[in-house]
């Protein structure tokens, strides 16, 4: 669906040759940009606005895949039968995420096995969020209404961004997303009025999500060095501060609803700004979870090489079965 215009490529090389950047064409790309239309596949395109768009869309898939482990841990310990069939398709459309945004990024040049040698050799990053742990079920209910409830906020505005396999893929995850965030937050409502017990392993969770949730958005704008030409080019359409805002103006209502307490003591709605006033984040936790020191980086990066290596009979089945398809219709 994300790659019909590309049948008569398919076999082109993983890596693109660098076009040359001759101002005409940059002229007429960057009006185009600038009037909203949607760059496709087989569009000239800058050589940094292809790779701005490899690394953010392949970042992006790594996340959704990686995403899946803190909950996948958690199937076989759900509360009930509902709860276990409810988790188990919000994993399955995880896994259903990674793969959309894969297939838009293969349109930009690149290829599957490159991508995930650049996740599993440390080169390419995923989302700081998924190395933190799922110590109860409460967590479970604040992964879905705090972590899906950021992804949504950061994706709404990219099903305008400016490259149409990306946005499109966009307008799909949102659907979805939206439901994992509902889901998460009807576990934190029952969870919120239901024993003592249960309360405090509610608010327990959102004390432990809630910061690692703001940092998702990315650092603060003055410290964001893709932002400017990502903004420029609208690949981002919104800055990483102004998201992450949104995202607190949006969620601290939804706790006070179900009376848990933000672990923020600066938290204070701002009447002139409109909005809430916020205390310090720890960037450098962030970092430090970006440079890989997260508390579970190693067991997650370890769970995915294994997943790889033990699906490699899959693929070269489904490679030898292709190939065998390819002789027998060359010989009909
Ligand atoms: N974690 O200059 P910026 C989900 C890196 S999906 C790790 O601001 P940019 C669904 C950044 O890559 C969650 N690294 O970068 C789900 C860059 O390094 P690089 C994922 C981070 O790209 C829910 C450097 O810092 N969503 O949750 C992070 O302009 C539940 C400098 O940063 C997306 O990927 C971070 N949090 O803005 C699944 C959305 N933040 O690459 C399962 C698409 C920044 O130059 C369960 N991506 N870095 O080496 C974006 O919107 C952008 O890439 C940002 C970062 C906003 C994440």
């Amino acid at each position: 669906m994300y790659t019909t215009e590309l049948d008569d490529n398919k076999k082109k090389p993983a890596t693109v040759p660098s076009a040359p950047e001759d101002p005409v064409r940059l002229a007429a790309f960057e009006a185009r940009v600038a009037a909203d239309d949607f760059i496709e596949p087989k569009d000239w395109m800058p050589e940094a606005y292809r790779k701005t768009l490899i690394r953010q869309i392949s970042q992006h898939a790594h996340s959704e895949i990686v995403g899946m482990l803190p909950e996948g841990n958690w199937i076989t310990r759900a509360p009930s039968l509902r709860r276990k069939a409810v988790l188990l398709a919000k994993v399955q459309d995880e896994g259903g995420h990674g793969l959309y945004l894969y297939a838009a990024a293969e349109t930009l040049g690149t290829s599957r096995d490159e991508m995930i040698e650049a996740l599993h050799s440390g080169r390419a990053k995923y989302s700081t969020i998924f190395n933190y742990p799922t110590l109860t079920w409460a967590d479970i209910g604040a992964i879905g209404w705090l972590v899906d409830g950021a992804a949504i906020m950061n994706q709404v505005p990219l099903q305008r961004t400016s490259y149409g396999p990306y946005a499109r893929a966009m307008v799909r995850i949102c659907k979805e997303e939206s439901f994992h965030q509902r889901q998460g937050y009807e576990i934190m409502m029952t969870l919120a009025a239901g024993t003592a017990e249960q309360k405090r392993m509610a608010q327990s969770a959102l004390d432990r999500w809630w910061w690692p949730s703001l940092m998702m958005f990315g650092p603060p704008d003055d410290n964001s060095p893709n932002s400017a030409q990502s903004m420029r080019w609208r690949i981002k359409r919104e800055t990483n501060d102004q998201i992450r805002q949104k995202f607190i103006d949006v969620t601290v209502p939804q706790a006070e609803a179900i009376d848990l307490q933000v672990p923020d003591p600066a938290l204070k709605w701002n009447e002139t700004r409109g909005s809430y006033d916020f205390g310090e984040i720890d960037w450098e936790e962030f970092y430090a979870v970006v440079r890989g020191e997260g508390p579970l980086a190693k067991e997650r990066m370890n769970a995915r090489v294994k997943a790889w290596e033990e699906g490699a009979w899959v693929r070269e089945a489904a490679m030898a079965h292709a190939d065998k398809r390819r002789v027998r219709a060359a010989a009909e």
